[in-house]
């Protein structure tokens, strides 16, 4: 086989991906669309009005790749990327890859401690970030004693170095460097209970598995399939939708720079047209309730997807009735870079995950690590291709969640007699908001700052459309002190320290907390479960 190939064997129904013994993954993603005819097909389409075809975004690859080359990046160095979705993002972190190079997207929602964190910890030799986020990244800059030499803005705000100042003056032509299947290719910082993100580390065959696997298999994405993501590229779930999925076909994507809200989200799809729309359960309830009052022309999409957190059975009905579309609800993680467990469109049964994605395997087990019956639940431990090879820096908590080749995904799921997994939880007290993971020690740390309070726990509550947001328990110094103008000075307090999605929606003001003989917050006890209000 050549080489930076790889082959897709079918045989007997299923698929087998074969790697060619030299292989760099940026070949078969950007560099392929080339030789296949597609130089001036346009692949990315922004709300800014930039459009990209097939050859000037290998073309900026290589003149990114170059760059970094020039700055004295070295081979399996990291570069963080602070980055919105943009075009840039493509060329750095294909340009990266295709140079050798390890490119780290970060979650842009974050503070300073968070960046300074990430920075620390990646050992990073370079930081590319949007101009937008330059206060935080700058102020965790300055926190650091070991600044990484290379720190520069997407676009120059004044004189100094900007990605699109070196990108213009680089080579336009790139050799591939000789990576192999199983070589780092990039990493996925993922949230961890006690606050600090962990870097999941992919090799260069993990987005091919999970775009063949996922993408082709589960979506059926097709080369005249438009493809655009509400959740941004620095997740994995909106790297999948928005990026690999669409390059691995040769399809085009569509970005928007900025939040989204469901009226931007309906403007993108109303002036774009996708046919396949990504989204998180809260940003579909949040569409269904503009949709009571506006409407929305919906009729370029042929199919939707939802990840992130469970999507509930009400809100799946509630957009089909309302569209005539489906959402197809899959769970993914950071670890296995995508979806694994997934509704097919042909076989939905609202209110679950569906059934296993190609390519993976599933086992629940009890709390003696058996196996267990159908319809009872216990932990899910996922194998797959696509898996993180470890968790960088972090011997202990690669060693206890990636076991002989399986995945402990921290959740709580069952399997029913038809074979539809059912998500029943988290193992551990982390929440999904948004489909963005939040770390309750992380929001009653900040609640402890505040000098009226003595104590905080934190735990998830459904709201009204059943998605979960974060409730805070709190003992005051001064429990007299109790009322609407406190709530209200402690929600600002929260809103200043804390990334926007974390704050506490509801606050009780409680005599004491639930705790164990040691101590430990209980904070199962103060949980209302699903569907109690
Ligand atoms: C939860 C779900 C119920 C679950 C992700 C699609 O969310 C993604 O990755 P993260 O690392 O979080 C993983 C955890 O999120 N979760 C995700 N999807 C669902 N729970 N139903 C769902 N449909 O706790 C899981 O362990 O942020 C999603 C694709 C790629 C991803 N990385």
């Amino acid at each position: 086989m050549k080489n930076h190939n790889v082959e897709v064997i079918a045989s007997c129904g299923e698929e087998r991906l074969d790697f060619s013994p030299v292989f760099n993954v940026a070949v078969p993603f950007i560099d392929r669309h080339l030789q296949e005819g597609r130089a001036d097909k346009v692949v990315i389409r922004t709300n800014l009005g930039v459009e990209v075809t097939y050859a000037e975004l290998a073309e900026n690859v290589n003149r990114c790749g170059n760059a970094l080359l020039g700055l004295g990046v070295g081979r399996g160095e990291r570069v963080i990327m602070v980055v919105k979705d943009c075009a840039e993002f493509f060329y750095c972190f294909w340009g990266a890859i295709k140079a050798g190079l390890i490119p780290v997207p970060v979650n842009t929602l974050l503070r300073t401690k968070d960046y300074a964190y990430i920075i620390a910890d990646s050992g990073c030799a370079a930081v590319v970030y949007s101009p937008e986020f330059a206060a935080e990244i700058e102020a965790a800059l300055d926190q650091l004693e070991d600044r990484p030499t290379h720190c520069f803005p997407v676009e120059a705000t004044g004189e100094g170095d900007s990605l699109q100042r070196l990108i213009a003056a680089a080579a336009t032509d790139l050799e591939p460097a000789p990576t192999t299947a199983e070589d780092d290719c990039f990493w996925l910082y993922s949230s961890g209970s006690t606050g600090s993100p962990k870097g999941a580390v992919h090799c260069h065959r993990d987005m091919v598995v999970t775009s063949q696997f996922y993408g082709v298999q589960v979506l059926g994405i097709k080369e005249n399939d438009v493809c655009f993501s509400a959740a941004k590229l620095f997740f994995a779930y909106g790297l999948g939708n928005g990026m690999t999925f669409p390059l691995w076909v040769g399809a085009s994507t569509v970005l928007y720079d900025a939040r989204p809200t469901p009226q931007s989200t309906f403007e993108t799809i109303e002036q774009f047209k996708p046919t396949l729309y990504y989204g998180v359960p809260t940003l579909y309830a949040a569409q269904l309730q503009l949709l009571e009052t506006g409407s929305c022309d919906l009729s370029s999409v042929r199919l939707c997807v939802s990840a992130g957190e469970a999507l509930p059975a009400d809100i799946f009905n509630r957009w089909h009735r309302k569209t005539g579309l489906s959402i197809l609800d899959g769970i993914g993680s950071t670890e296995l870079l995508h979806i694994f467990i997934s509704n097919r469109v042909d076989d939905i049964k609202p209110g679950t995950s569906g059934r296993l994605v190609p390519g993976y395997q599933a086992k629940i087990l009890n709390d003696a690590a058996e196996q267990v019956t159908a319809g009872e639940s216990g932990q899910l431990w996922i194998r797959g291709d696509s898996t993180a090879r470890c968790y960088w820096n972090n011997p202990e908590k690669t060693a206890q969640t990636m076991v002989d080749g399986w995945l402990d995904t921290g959740d709580t799921y069952l399997q029913d007699q038809e074979g539809y997994f059912h998500y029943c939880g988290r193992n551990d007290d982390m929440l999904k908001v948004g489909g963005i993971w939040c770390s309750p020690f992380e929001i009653e740390a900040k609640l402890i700052e505040h000098p009226k309070v003595l104590e905080a726990a934190v735990v998830g509550k459904a709201d009204a459309a059943g998605l979960i947001k974060p409730e805070a328990h709190i003992i005051l110094q001064n429990p007299a002190a109790a009322d609407e103008a406190l709530t209200a000075e402690l929600l600002a307090h929260c809103k200043t320290g804390l990334a926007p999605y974390k704050y506490p929606r509801w606050f009780q003001f409680v005599a004491e907390l639930p705790k164990t003989a040691t101590g430990k917050i209980q904070r199962f006890k103060l949980r209302t479960k699903l569907g109690d209000e």
